[in-house]
Protein backbone atom coordinates (compact mmCIF):
# COMPACT_ATOMS: atom_id res chain seq x y z
CA UNK A 1 0.00 0.00 0.00
CA UNK A 2 1.91 3.27 -1.27
CA UNK A 3 1.60 6.37 1.77
CA UNK A 4 0.99 9.17 0.30
CA UNK A 5 -0.25 13.06 2.12
CA UNK A 6 -1.92 15.46 -0.71
CA UNK A 7 -0.02 18.41 0.38
CA UNK A 8 -0.50 22.54 -0.47
CA UNK A 9 1.46 25.13 -0.32
CA UNK A 10 -0.67 27.99 0.26
CA UNK A 11 1.35 31.77 -1.31
CA UNK A 12 -0.18 34.35 0.54
CA UNK A 13 0.31 37.91 -1.38
CA UNK A 14 1.35 40.91 0.12
CA UNK A 15 0.15 41.94 3.80
CA UNK A 16 -0.16 46.06 4.36
CA UNK A 17 1.22 47.44 7.12
CA UNK A 18 -2.69 48.42 8.47
CA UNK A 19 -4.23 44.96 7.37
CA UNK A 20 -5.33 43.70 10.32
CA UNK A 21 -5.13 40.46 11.71
CA UNK A 22 -9.09 39.33 11.13
CA UNK A 23 -8.32 40.56 7.19
CA UNK A 24 -5.70 38.34 7.03
CA UNK A 25 -7.32 35.21 8.93
CA UNK A 26 -9.96 35.57 6.08
CA UNK A 27 -7.60 35.44 3.32
CA UNK A 28 -6.03 32.28 5.30
CA UNK A 29 -9.33 30.27 5.71
CA UNK A 30 -10.29 30.84 2.00
CA UNK A 31 -7.02 29.53 0.89
CA UNK A 32 -7.46 26.46 3.14
CA UNK A 33 -11.12 26.09 1.81
CA UNK A 34 -9.47 25.76 -1.42
CA UNK A 35 -6.92 23.59 -0.53
CA UNK A 36 -9.04 21.29 1.41
CA UNK A 37 -11.49 21.34 -2.14
CA UNK A 38 -8.54 20.32 -4.48
CA UNK A 39 -7.97 17.38 -2.13
CA UNK A 40 -5.29 18.47 0.28
CA UNK A 41 -4.83 16.89 3.59
CA UNK A 42 -2.15 19.12 4.95
CA UNK A 43 -1.60 22.97 3.95
CA UNK A 44 1.49 24.80 4.47
CA UNK A 45 1.40 28.83 5.14
CA UNK A 46 4.24 31.26 4.71
CA UNK A 47 6.67 32.75 7.82
CA UNK A 48 5.28 35.21 9.59
CA UNK A 49 2.12 34.96 7.96
CA UNK A 50 -0.44 36.91 10.04
CA UNK A 51 1.28 40.92 9.62
CA UNK A 52 3.57 42.19 6.87
CA UNK A 53 7.22 41.32 6.84
CA UNK A 54 7.93 44.07 10.15
CA UNK A 55 11.79 43.69 9.72
CA UNK A 56 12.38 46.21 7.28
CA UNK A 57 11.47 48.73 9.75
CA UNK A 58 13.43 49.85 12.90
CA UNK A 59 10.84 50.43 15.59
CA UNK A 60 12.09 51.33 19.22
CA UNK A 61 8.61 51.65 20.67
CA UNK A 62 7.64 47.88 22.80
CA UNK A 63 4.02 48.76 22.30
CA UNK A 64 4.36 49.24 18.09
CA UNK A 65 6.89 46.11 18.56
CA UNK A 66 4.82 43.75 20.83
CA UNK A 67 1.82 44.64 18.31
CA UNK A 68 3.07 42.07 15.35
CA UNK A 69 4.20 39.25 17.92
CA UNK A 70 1.00 37.05 19.38
CA UNK A 71 1.38 35.86 22.96
CA UNK A 72 -0.58 32.44 22.41
CA UNK A 73 -1.45 30.12 19.60
CA UNK A 74 -4.16 29.81 18.69
CA UNK A 75 -5.33 33.27 20.32
CA UNK A 76 -8.43 35.21 19.87
CA UNK A 77 -7.64 36.10 16.58
CA UNK A 78 -6.41 32.64 14.69
CA UNK A 79 -8.90 30.46 16.87
CA UNK A 80 -11.20 30.80 13.46
CA UNK A 81 -8.29 29.11 11.64
CA UNK A 82 -7.89 26.25 13.96
CA UNK A 83 -11.32 26.08 14.05
CA UNK A 84 -12.23 25.66 9.83
CA UNK A 85 -8.92 23.84 9.75
CA UNK A 86 -10.17 20.76 12.54
CA UNK A 87 -13.28 21.20 10.75
CA UNK A 88 -12.53 20.44 7.18
CA UNK A 89 -9.76 17.82 8.84
CA UNK A 90 -6.36 19.65 7.21
CA UNK A 91 -3.61 20.01 9.02
CA UNK A 92 -1.27 22.48 8.62
CA UNK A 93 2.07 24.99 9.31
CA UNK A 94 1.70 28.29 10.16
CA UNK A 95 4.61 30.61 11.22
CA UNK A 96 4.23 33.58 13.05
CA UNK A 97 6.22 36.17 15.87
CA UNK A 98 5.80 34.64 18.70
CA UNK A 99 6.39 36.26 22.68
CA UNK A 100 6.98 33.77 24.90
CA UNK A 101 7.67 34.24 28.79
CA UNK A 102 10.40 31.58 29.87
CA UNK A 103 12.34 31.37 32.98
CA UNK A 104 9.98 34.66 34.08
CA UNK A 105 11.47 36.46 31.17
CA UNK A 106 9.98 37.94 27.85
CA UNK A 107 11.53 36.45 24.70
CA UNK A 108 10.63 36.68 20.97
CA UNK A 109 10.99 34.17 18.21
CA UNK A 110 10.66 33.66 14.66
CA UNK A 111 8.17 30.72 14.76
CA UNK A 112 5.99 27.82 13.38
CA UNK A 113 3.60 25.25 14.38
CA UNK A 114 2.27 22.30 13.03
CA UNK A 115 -0.89 21.34 13.88
CA UNK A 116 -2.58 17.71 12.57
CA UNK A 117 -5.54 17.19 10.92
CA UNK A 118 -7.82 17.10 14.28
CA UNK A 119 -6.44 20.92 15.40
CA UNK A 120 -4.21 19.47 17.60
CA UNK A 121 -0.57 20.96 18.04
CA UNK A 122 1.86 18.85 16.89
CA UNK A 123 5.63 20.69 17.77
CA UNK A 124 6.47 24.13 17.69
CA UNK A 125 9.65 25.29 15.95
CA UNK A 126 11.55 28.27 16.75
CA UNK A 127 14.17 29.71 13.53
CA UNK A 128 17.80 28.87 14.15
CA UNK A 129 19.40 31.03 11.32
CA UNK A 130 18.26 34.57 11.91
CA UNK A 131 19.34 36.64 8.75
CA UNK A 132 20.31 40.09 8.64
CA UNK A 133 22.04 42.69 11.54
CA UNK A 134 20.50 43.21 14.97
CA UNK A 135 21.12 47.46 14.20
CA UNK A 136 19.97 49.35 11.83
CA UNK A 137 22.68 49.46 8.87
CA UNK A 138 22.24 53.17 7.55
CA UNK A 139 23.49 52.77 4.31
CA UNK A 140 19.93 50.81 3.42
CA UNK A 141 17.08 52.04 2.06
CA UNK A 142 15.44 48.94 3.21
CA UNK A 143 16.46 47.02 6.59
CA UNK A 144 16.59 43.53 7.35
CA UNK A 145 16.10 43.40 11.38
CA UNK A 146 15.86 39.51 12.16
CA UNK A 147 18.42 39.34 14.51
CA UNK A 148 17.34 43.12 16.51
CA UNK A 149 13.78 41.51 16.57
CA UNK A 150 14.47 37.77 17.30
CA UNK A 151 16.78 35.72 19.38
CA UNK A 152 17.73 32.24 17.83
CA UNK A 153 15.49 29.06 18.49
CA UNK A 154 15.89 27.03 21.59
CA UNK A 155 13.93 24.13 20.16
CA UNK A 156 16.74 22.26 17.96
CA UNK A 157 15.31 20.60 14.56
CA UNK A 158 12.67 18.23 15.95
CA UNK A 159 10.58 16.02 13.83
CA UNK A 160 7.32 14.70 14.78
CA UNK A 161 5.50 11.29 13.49
CA UNK A 162 1.69 12.84 12.48
CA UNK A 163 -0.73 12.55 9.98
CA UNK A 164 1.29 9.03 8.46
CA UNK A 165 4.47 10.78 7.93
CA UNK A 166 7.88 11.52 9.74
CA UNK A 167 7.75 15.88 9.61
CA UNK A 168 10.10 18.95 10.23
CA UNK A 169 9.71 22.33 10.32
CA UNK A 170 12.17 25.32 9.20
CA UNK A 171 11.61 28.87 8.67
CA UNK A 172 12.96 31.03 5.68
CA UNK A 173 16.99 31.34 5.31
CA UNK A 174 17.08 27.86 7.31
CA UNK A 175 16.37 26.86 3.63
CA UNK A 176 19.75 27.57 2.48
CA UNK A 177 21.62 25.62 5.52
CA UNK A 178 22.12 21.83 4.66
CA UNK A 179 22.79 21.13 8.51
CA UNK A 180 18.84 21.86 8.79
CA UNK A 181 18.04 19.05 5.91
CA UNK A 182 20.64 17.13 7.33
CA UNK A 183 20.00 17.26 11.33
CA UNK A 184 16.24 16.64 10.38
CA UNK A 185 17.15 13.97 7.93
CA UNK A 186 18.99 11.45 10.60
CA UNK A 187 16.11 11.67 12.33
CA UNK A 188 14.21 10.07 9.54
CA UNK A 189 12.14 12.87 8.32
CA UNK A 190 10.22 12.28 5.14
CA UNK A 191 8.53 15.63 4.86
CA UNK A 192 10.45 19.32 5.69
CA UNK A 193 7.91 21.98 5.82
CA UNK A 194 9.37 25.98 5.22
CA UNK A 195 7.93 29.38 4.97
CA UNK A 196 9.54 32.34 3.96
CA UNK A 197 9.55 36.10 3.16
CA UNK A 198 12.85 36.70 0.62
CA UNK A 199 13.31 40.27 -0.82
CA UNK A 200 14.56 40.00 -4.23
CA UNK A 201 16.90 42.89 -3.02
CA UNK A 202 18.53 41.57 0.13
CA UNK A 203 21.91 41.77 -0.43
CA UNK A 204 21.98 44.83 -1.94
CA UNK A 205 24.49 43.33 -5.05
CA UNK A 206 22.65 43.26 -7.53
CA UNK A 207 24.75 40.32 -9.37
CA UNK A 208 23.77 38.47 -6.13
CA UNK A 209 19.88 39.72 -5.96
CA UNK A 210 19.37 38.88 -9.85
CA UNK A 211 19.90 35.09 -8.82
CA UNK A 212 17.44 35.12 -5.74
CA UNK A 213 14.96 33.29 -7.54
CA UNK A 214 17.52 30.86 -8.45
CA UNK A 215 18.99 30.28 -5.03
CA UNK A 216 15.68 29.59 -3.83
CA UNK A 217 15.21 26.75 -6.15
CA UNK A 218 18.65 25.44 -5.49
CA UNK A 219 18.34 25.52 -2.09
CA UNK A 220 15.12 23.71 -1.84
CA UNK A 221 16.06 21.02 -4.73
CA UNK A 222 19.46 20.01 -3.36
CA UNK A 223 17.75 20.42 0.25
CA UNK A 224 14.85 17.66 -0.82
CA UNK A 225 17.29 15.54 -3.05
CA UNK A 226 20.46 15.12 -0.57
CA UNK A 227 17.71 14.54 2.19
CA UNK A 228 15.78 12.63 0.74
CA UNK A 229 12.73 14.29 1.84
CA UNK A 230 9.53 16.10 0.29
CA UNK A 231 10.09 19.62 0.97
CA UNK A 232 7.31 21.74 1.02
CA UNK A 233 8.21 25.71 0.24
CA UNK A 234 5.63 28.78 0.50
CA UNK A 235 6.43 32.10 0.39
CA UNK A 236 4.57 35.60 1.28
CA UNK A 237 4.53 37.59 -1.89
CA UNK A 238 4.37 39.98 -3.90
CA UNK A 239 5.15 44.11 -3.67
CA UNK A 240 4.70 44.80 0.56
CA UNK A 241 5.11 48.12 1.55
CA UNK A 242 7.65 48.58 -1.26
CA UNK A 243 9.98 45.61 -0.95
CA UNK A 244 9.72 42.68 -3.38
CA UNK A 245 9.13 39.19 -1.94
CA UNK A 246 9.60 36.43 -4.51
CA UNK A 247 7.06 33.99 -5.06
CA UNK A 248 7.60 30.77 -6.55
CA UNK A 249 6.20 28.31 -3.64
CA UNK A 250 7.00 24.98 -4.27
CA UNK A 251 6.32 21.22 -3.91
CA UNK A 252 9.77 19.66 -4.22
CA UNK A 253 10.06 15.60 -4.56
CA UNK A 254 13.03 13.54 -2.57
CA UNK A 255 14.21 13.33 -5.98
CA UNK A 256 14.81 17.13 -6.08
CA UNK A 257 12.03 17.59 -8.85
CA UNK A 258 9.73 20.70 -8.74
CA UNK A 259 5.72 18.68 -9.25
CA UNK A 260 4.57 22.57 -8.28
CA UNK A 261 4.92 25.96 -8.36
CA UNK A 262 3.46 29.06 -7.84
CA UNK A 263 2.74 31.04 -11.09
CA UNK A 264 1.87 34.09 -9.28
CA UNK A 265 2.82 36.44 -6.33
CA UNK A 266 -0.65 36.85 -5.00
CA UNK A 267 -2.69 34.56 -2.58
CA UNK A 268 -2.30 30.99 -4.57
CA UNK A 269 -2.73 27.32 -4.05
CA UNK A 270 -0.43 25.04 -5.64
CA UNK A 271 -1.27 21.02 -4.71
CA UNK A 272 1.34 17.98 -5.04
CA UNK A 273 0.41 14.63 -3.74
CA UNK A 274 3.77 13.65 -1.90
CA UNK A 275 4.42 9.89 -2.51
CA UNK A 276 6.52 9.19 1.32
CA UNK A 277 7.28 5.56 -0.27
CA UNK A 278 9.93 8.10 -3.10
CA UNK A 279 11.40 9.21 -0.04
CA UNK A 280 11.87 5.91 1.49
CA UNK A 281 13.59 4.34 -1.92
CA UNK A 282 15.90 7.09 -2.26
CA UNK A 283 16.85 7.08 1.32
CA UNK A 284 17.09 2.87 0.87
CA UNK A 285 19.41 3.33 -1.92
CA UNK A 286 21.61 6.11 -2.90
CA UNK A 287 20.91 8.48 0.33
CA UNK A 288 20.84 5.55 2.76
CA UNK A 289 22.52 7.35 6.00
CA UNK A 290 23.41 4.41 8.05
CA UNK A 291 25.27 2.78 5.21
CA UNK A 292 26.94 5.51 3.12
CA UNK A 293 27.77 8.11 5.63
CA UNK A 294 31.19 8.30 6.29
CA UNK A 295 31.48 10.74 9.55
CA UNK A 296 34.03 9.57 11.23
CA UNK A 297 36.04 9.71 8.27
CA UNK A 298 35.45 13.38 8.07
CA UNK A 299 37.98 14.90 9.99
CA UNK A 300 38.13 17.10 12.80
CA UNK A 301 35.00 19.49 12.48
CA UNK A 302 36.02 22.11 14.71
CA UNK A 303 33.51 24.99 15.68
CA UNK A 304 34.27 28.47 13.86
CA UNK A 305 32.65 31.31 12.89
CA UNK A 306 35.66 33.01 10.91
CA UNK A 307 37.93 32.05 8.43
CA UNK A 308 40.78 29.16 9.44
CA UNK A 309 43.22 31.55 11.07
CA UNK A 310 46.67 31.94 8.90
CA UNK A 311 50.10 29.96 9.95
CA UNK A 312 51.60 31.83 13.01
CA UNK A 313 54.57 31.94 10.84
CA UNK A 314 52.87 33.62 8.25
CA UNK A 315 54.61 37.07 7.10
CA UNK A 316 52.44 40.24 7.62
N1 LIG B 1 13.11 36.02 6.15
C1 LIG B 1 14.30 35.55 5.73
O1 LIG B 1 14.93 34.76 6.42
N2 LIG B 1 14.78 36.04 4.55
C2 LIG B 1 16.08 35.69 4.04
C3 LIG B 1 16.68 36.80 3.19
C4 LIG B 1 16.87 38.03 3.92
C5 LIG B 1 18.04 36.37 2.70
C6 LIG B 1 16.03 34.44 3.17
O2 LIG B 1 16.88 33.57 3.37
O3 LIG B 1 15.23 34.36 2.25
Amino acid sequence: MTRSIITAAAQVGPIARADSRAQVVDRLIALLREAHARGAELVVFPELTLTTFFPRWHMTDPTEISAFFETAMPGPQTQRLFDVARDLRVGFYLGYAELAEEDGLQHRFNTSVLVDRAGKMVGKYRKIHLPGYDAPQPERTSQHLEKYYFEPGNLGFPVWRTMGAVMGMCICNDRRWPETYRVMALQGAEMILVGYNTPDDHTGNFDFDSLTGFHNQLSLQAGAYQNSAWVVATAKAGLEEGSRLIGQSMIVAPSGQVVAMATSTSDEVVVARCDLDMAALYRRTIFDLARHREPQHYGLIVERKGPVPPPEDAQP
